[in-house]
């Protein structure tokens, strides 16, 4: 039985901890503890951590992390705090640790770095890829339109080394071994350039790099793929026939992906098929990564990124910087601030000292999670604003509390199809909560800067009037289409759904730059496993429960089963373990207890946590750092472990 489908009950699991709503704000006292403080005086001590931390040890001294639950107007708001007020490019959000790779891998092939498809595409395609994607539960909004898409006749194909309930849903599942993407990707590409299946006319005028393309793969035959990926080859053979044979193909992709040590190179190695086939710039056919949190392409878009200012242009582009140095009556500095993995390297180094952490709970969410406290400890000064007091708030000097982007506050959020809508204020705050804007603008008033900003909409035509890209996009006309895509310049014209149609042009200066195929290697994971840790540990998700848990903790449900580490029937049996049982999991890093479930969607040698209940099974103390050396993101998908009976097989 395929554990995913089992509501089961919490056997043996231990109860998961429940998270109440942050009231007040708290200071740590001189005895070590947070106590209850007044607003001013969390303001105060908060702001003067910072002034002191600017003065003694320079703006790069600070860093924000921004919040990708909350709005674009706060994530924009977070940005200009940490440009103008603190004079750095030290912003960065969890988008590092899921899609960062995504971004840089469609920014190299088509210069931006959004998905390039709407929503309502896959419903009107012919064939849709979900690669390493559990859509059906990560994404169950995207997956509706998704079941729409096979309800009209369109096949789907999923990719993951787990036999998930995505891929139960798929005419074929190629289970293929933790980190051999590449391989898989180039034998598809080779198949389809000796099949004669390439897309000419495309792959002449639209892209550049199709010959050494061409000769990369060549050694990537089926017989060689299937060996090192574990997918049989004729499953290959078909994939690559279907993808290059449909008229549209939607090829979509998430963390099985992304969270590698190779990330960037995954990305390309997908975006290269759909080079190849031309797939890409028409209605219904695309690449889409599908983000993460419900705003997290917003942060991004918003500038709470350390490369980008808001509007997704640049920081070292001069007549860029110069706009915004213009309407912020400041000076940028020309220079990429550091990636949340910087930050944290920087933590270690005692280059970084101060810590604004809005709405993130990096203290369980990074890999390797010991170290990550340990590094959050050795700041001089960490401000967390948060909606419950989690693990890293508890490691704060001044904890404030916020209403909750969702339902307590006004402004826009953007979806993975680039969709900017409004969100609104529809229940009371609890307590004291106070908006993120008004107390970042407060913070921003106390370190001198007196930003008026009346409402949401304040700020965010402040943002229009800075980015092409949303400068069509009233409040007004927000409500009035439920929502537009960028980009999106014009306040007339409606934005078309899906981009690079240009590609598709005859004309070369329409066209624009070609898209260029990415020239990528086979890199295996970094942490091998071998015979003192012979099992493959991948992490992810569940219906149920939500990231570090923080915001599913709240709810008590026979559904939330806490933790286990999931075990394919045959490994089970050879280990001597049953469902319930306790056993030691090991990795290089760290060591944790956690009951055994058995799941039949694994194969032999992989097991799967989540990474939800980090209060009882801390799974990130078994995960490695190693992360993308272009995107920093971490090798999430991808430890080495051993796991160990608790009780003698006699007892
Ligand atoms: N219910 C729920 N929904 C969520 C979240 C949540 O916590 N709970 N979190 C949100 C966030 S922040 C994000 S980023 C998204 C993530 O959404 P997803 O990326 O879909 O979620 P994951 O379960 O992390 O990983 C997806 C799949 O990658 C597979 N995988 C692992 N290693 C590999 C590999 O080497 N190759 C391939 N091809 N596949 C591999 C895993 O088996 C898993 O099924 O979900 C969002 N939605
Ligand atoms: N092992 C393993 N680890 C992973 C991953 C994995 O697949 N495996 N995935 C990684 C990924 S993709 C992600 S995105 C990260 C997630 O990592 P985090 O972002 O650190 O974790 P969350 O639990 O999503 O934390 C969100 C926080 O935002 C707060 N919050 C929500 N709304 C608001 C608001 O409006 N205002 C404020 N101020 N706060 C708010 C919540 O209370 C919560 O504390 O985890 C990463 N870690
Ligand atoms: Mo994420």
């Amino acid at each position: 039985m395929n554990s995913e489908r089992t509501g089961g009950g919490n056997r043996r699991g231990r109860q998961p901890k429940t998270y109440e709503r942050l009231t007040h704000p708290l200071v740590r006292g001189e005895d070590g503890v947070l106590r209850r403080a007044s607003w001013d005086e969390a303001l105060a001590r908060a702001a003067a951590g910072f002034r002191r931390t600017r003065e003694t040890h320079g703006p790069d001294a600070f860093a924000m992390l921004s919040c990708a639950r909350a709005t674009n107007e706060m994530n924009y708001v977070a940005q200009k705090f940490t440009r103008v007020v603190m004079g750095t490019n030290n912003v960065d959000s969890c988008n590092r640790t899921c899609h960062a790779p995504s971004v840089a891998g469609l920014s190299a092939a088509f210069g931006s770095g959004g998905g390039t498809s709407s929503y309502e595409e896959v419903e009107h395609t012919d064939l849709i890829v979900m690669w390493g994607s559990n859509a059906r539960f990560a994404h169950p909004i995207f997956f509706q339109h998704v079941l729409k898409g096979i309800r009209n006749g369109a096949r789907m194909h999923a990719v993951d080394p787990r036999r998930t309930s995505t891929a139960e849903w798929a005419e074929s599942w190629l289970g293929l071994d933790v980190g051999t993407d590449i391989p898989l990707a180039h034998a598809i590409g080779r198949e389809i350039i000796h099949a004669g299946l390439v897309n000419r006319a495309f792959v002449d005028r639209a892209t550049t790099g199709y010959e050494e393309y061409a000769a990369l793969v060549e050694p990537w035959t089926l017989t060689a793929a299937a060996k090192v990926t574990g997918v049989p080859a004729e499953a290959i053979r078909d994939l690559a026939h279907a993808y290059a044979t449909a008229e549209r193909a939607q090829l979509c992709w998430t963390l099985g992906i992304t969270e590698h040590h190779n990330g960037t190179d995954n990305v390309r190695a997908l975006i290269n098929l759909c080079l190849l086939t031309g797939h890409v710039g028409r209605y219904g056919a695309g690449v889409q990564p599908l983000r993460g949190q419900n705003n997290v392409q917003g942060g991004g878009d918003m500038g709470a990124i350390p490369n980008k200012l808001p509007g997704f242009q640049d920081i070292l582009d001069p007549p860029v910087r110069q706009k915004f140095e213009r309407s912020w009556d400041t000076v940028i500095q020309p220079r990429y601030g550091k990636t949340l993995t910087q930050m944290f390297e920087a933590m270690e180094t005692g280059e970084l000292r101060a810590v604004y952490c809005i709405g993130e709970n990096p203290a369980q969410s990074e890999a390797d999670s010991d170290q990550a406290v340990r590094r959050l400890e050795a700041l001089d000064h960490l401000v967390v604003q948060d909606i419950f007091l989690t693990r890293t708030a508890q490691l704060a000097d001044v904890v404030l509390p916020a209403t909750a982007s969702w339902a307590e506050t006004d402004g826009t959020t953007t979806n993975s199809e680039r969709r900017v809508q409004r969100v609104r204020a529809a229940l009371t705050p609890p307590g004291e909560a106070r908006e993120d804007i008004d107390i970042i603008c407060a913070m921003a008033g106390l370190l001198g800067q007196d930003w008026k900003f009346d409402d949401a909409e304040t700020v965010w035509n402040e943002l229009r009037s800075l980015s092409p890209d949303h400068f069509g996009m009233t409040y007004e006309r927000l409500a009035e289409h439920q929502g537009l895509q960028w980009p999106c310049p014009d306040t007339e014209k409606l934005p078309s759904g899906f981009l690079h149609a240009r590609l598709w042009e005859t004309d070369p200066v329409r066209r624009g730059p070609a898209a260029p195929f990415g020239l990528v290697r086979h890199d295996p994971p970094v942490d091998l496993t071998d015979d003192s840790y012979p099992l493959r540990l991948t992490t992810g998700r569940r219906l149920d429960s939500y990231n570090t848990g923080v915001q599913s903790g709240s709810y008590a449900s026979p559904l939330r089963r806490g933790e286990y580490i999931q075990l394919c029937p045959e490994d089970a049996e050879s280990y001597g373990v049953v469902v319930g049982e306790e056993v030691r999991v090991s990795s290089r890093r760290g060591s944790v207890t956690a009951p055994v479930w058995i799941d039949s969607g694994l194969r032999p040698g992989l097991a799967f946590m989540t990474m939800h209940f980090p209060d009882e099974v801390d799974t990130n103390q078994l995960t490695i750092e190693a992360n993308c050396p272009i995107a920093g993101t971490a090798e999430f998908k991808a430890s080495a472990v051993r796991i160990e009976k608790l009780v003698p097989a006699w007892t």
